[in-house]
């Protein structure tokens, strides 16, 4: 190889330089840049494929040739560096000029989630009475026969004990899923002494199954127990209750019935929430609705409790949370509670509040 190969590298090496630098400072944006990166020193690039000539050079030829290729390298990169320096910079300039963040925008929409109705029912049932000196307590869901059933006066034969009534959680040991809520308040009057102002909501069970029954559904009971109770008392309470719930002046009304833990028994019934007494399909033309059961506390029960008949009165009433629910929120199927689908839900704004 003679001084020629070294002088035509040469010249090529100053020719890539010049319209190198030349093409590089004119790059108008970072992607023809890029391509320009690749074109003049990428891999496969002019510089690099001129570099591949070295070899064929002699010893005295090849470092100065090497050196030469490397300084242009060196000042195309630097070149380079700063173009790239400059249109970064314009861009961030240009996209600050032309794209603006409206702040003024209204946030994306969130589903608003609420309370699910049996719980808000409850809530509210429970700071009426809490307003009126109730008491809220709560106790377990596995409860003895004795507190569900023997306490309460029930016989022993009783068609409600039975299994086909009654889940058992054990026979031997004599654990059932409490059928009301009542073993609570047998729990507290076998804890404390009169006066008792109590309410007890919760799960309660009985093995029954149809679109008016769920196995599982829910109960508020009250109970009082002072000197000088009686049934005008246990009504004042009921008709606050329905008044402040409902929101109107809907009457309540006391209908003699029995149950073993209370003497005398009555079903509590209200005016109809839909037609206001006037009579309508869900009343059934009665103009009446049954909400629950109340009466006077059954000696028998006090005795199991060991509080002193001859001293005490009281009176206790019992309800449905699920049953207070529909009517409130003018729900026609039970099962709708228990199925968790959201959506159903959705249909009724008023709940969303
Ligand atoms: C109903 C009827 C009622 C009671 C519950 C009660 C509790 C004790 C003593 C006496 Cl410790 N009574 N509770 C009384 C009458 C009726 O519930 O229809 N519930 C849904």
């Amino acid at each position: 190889m003679g001084s020629g190969n070294l002088d035509n590298f040469e010249k090529n090496l100053a020719l890539i330089e010049k319209r190198g630098l030349e093409l590089i400072s004119h790059a108008e944006d970072l992607q023809h840049l890029e391509t320009l990166r690749v074109e003049l020193f990428g891999k496969k690039g002019e510089l690099t494929s001129l570099m591949k000539q070295l070899g064929q050079m002699s010893h005295e030829e090849r470092p100065v040739a090497g050196q030469k290729a490397n300084a242009i390298r060196e000042a195309l990169t630097k070149s380079y560096d700063a173009r790239a320096v400059r249109l970064k910079q314009a861009s961030i300039t240009k996209q600050l000029e032309t794209e603006r963040v409206d702040v003024s925008l209204p946030a994306r929409e969130v589903p608003q989630s609420f309370e699910h109705p049996v719980f808000r029912a409850q809530a509210e049932i429970i700071s009426i009475l809490r307003a009126c000196g109730f008491v809220v307590e709560m106790g377990p869901e596995i409860e003895s026969e004795w507190n569900n059933f023997d306490s309460l006066n029930f016989p022993p034969n009783h068609p409600s004990r039975t299994m086909q009534d009654t889940f058992y959680v054990s026979r031997e040991e004599k654990l059932v899923l409490r059928t009301h809520t009542s073993p609570v308040q047998i729990r507290s009057m076998l804890r404390s002494k009169p006066p008792v102002r109590m309410i007890c909501p919760g799960r309660v069970y009985r093995a029954d199954y149809d679109h008016t029954h769920s196995p599982m559904f829910h109960q508020v009971e009250g109970l009082l127990v002072d000197e000088d109770v009686h049934m005008g008392d246990l009504k004042g309470i009921l008709q606050y209750l329905v008044s402040e719930f409902f929101g109107s002046e809907l009457k309540v009304r006391l209908r003699p019935s029995f149950f073993p833990f209370t003497e005398p028994s009555a079903e509590v019934d209200m005016q109809c929430c839909f037609c206001k007494g006037a009579g309508c399909r869900v009343c059934k033309s009665t103009g009446w609705i049954e909400i629950g059961g109340c009466g006077m506390v059954d000696p028998e029960v006090f005795k199991s409790v060991n509080y002193d008949i001859d001293k005490i009165r009281g009176f206790a009433f019992g309800m449905g949370i699920e049953r207070m629910a529909m009517l409130k929120y003018s729900i026609e199927d039970l099962r709708s509670f228990y199925e968790s689908d959201y959506r159903y839900f959705l249909q009724f704004p008023r709940w969303l509040v």
